[in-house]
């Protein structure tokens, strides 16, 4: 099988510079030989060139939102290069750059698998509107574009809603702003927080996550995977670290479990910042990103 590797070197849905060096310092450590020892024919497109001929000269906030015309244009531009890729039958891995770039690919492959159902690792629910925001950071907003919830954005008209409430899942979920906690449970969106992790243990949340959006387990499945779901002790070099989070066993084994479907046909690993703590830190994070795709690519232990 083929695995297109599609770097989006992107910063522009937060405010600290540094995650866009997050996809070559992957693919720089070895993540492209590994997945062909893996057995995987692999082909990679960095988009170094194109983000910055998407940065538009002026970007002012609009219904209080950073640079929305900059985020617009790379997730609309990268959501077709998705598109293409899925439609042609490959794996994709999206290397970020900020969680905004899921625009791109929850939009790209949902437009080639419209029953696809979506899982969500991350600390943060990244479902506020544009009204709801408190930060203005795009990379906080892209679940509810894609369910819908923000329809009036005139930079984000671009974005289909079709994310449906009962084809989504959290799982990792320890910080979340009012209007978001509000949402899930209006939507009735099942979200497995860092407290049914300890509770049922990742085993069972998996199941169970899987259960809820994949009942006959033959949906295909994308998996958005922000590595600040991980404790920060796990991978430090990220913008918003939020302790308590999941250790390095928990983490890989949802990756390997997903995989372990046969259903995975896309994944994201996002929000790895090399410029921020130290080099140990950075090669550390760095590390746990390569391992984290590897098992979503079917690695093992075994
Ligand atoms: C916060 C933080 N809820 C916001 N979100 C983050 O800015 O909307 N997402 N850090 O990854
Ligand atoms: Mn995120
Ligand atoms: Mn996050
Ligand atoms: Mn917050």
């Amino acid at each position: 099988r083929q695995v297109s590797i599609i770097g989006v070197p992107f910063n522009g849905g937060q405010p600290q510079k540094g995650v866009e060096k997050g996809p070559l310092r992957l693919v720089d450590s070895g993540l492209a030989e590994q997945l062909q020892e893996l057995g995987w024919e692999v082909g990679h497109e960095s988009n170094e060139n194109i983000i910055n001929e998407l940065q538009p000269s002026s970007d002012p906030d609009v219904m209080g939102l950073k640079q929305p015309k900059f985020v617009s244009a790379v997730t609309q531009n990268v959501a077709h290069q998705i598109h293409e890729r899925a439609k042609q039958g490959k794996f994709v891995l999206t290397l970020g750059g900020d969680h905004s770039v899921a625009l791109a690919t929850v939009s790209g492959v949902f437009g080639v698998y419209p029953d696809a159902c979506l899982i969500w690792v991350d600390a943060h629910a990244d479902i506020n509107t544009p009204e709801a925001t408190e930060s203005g950071n795009i990379h906080g907003c892209p679940l509810s574009f894609l369910m819908g919830l923000s329809t009036d954005h005139p930079d984000f008209q671009w974005v289909k809603p079709i994310l449906k409430a009962n084809r989504l899942v959290y799982i990792g979920l320890r910080d979340l702003d009012a209007f978001e906690k509000k949402t899930i449970k209006s939507l009735g969106i099942q979200a497995f927080t860092m407290h049914h992790v300890d509770k049922y243990g990742i085993g069972k949340v998996v199941d169970m996550a899987l259960d809820h959006v994949n009942p006959n387990r033959e949906l295909p499945i994308h998996l958005s995977f922000d590595v600040d779901a991980l404790d920060p002790s796990v991978a430090p070099s990220t913008g918003t670290p939020v302790r308590g989070g999941l250790t390095f066993r928990e983490g890989h084994y949802i990756c390997e479990a997903i995989a372990e479907t046969g259903l995975l046909v896309a994944a994201d690993i996002m929000e790895v910042n090399p410029a921020l703590e130290d080099e140990v830190a950075v090669a550390q994070t760095i590390q746990v990103g390569c391992s984290l795709a590897r098992c979503c690519l079917g690695e093992t232990l075994l």
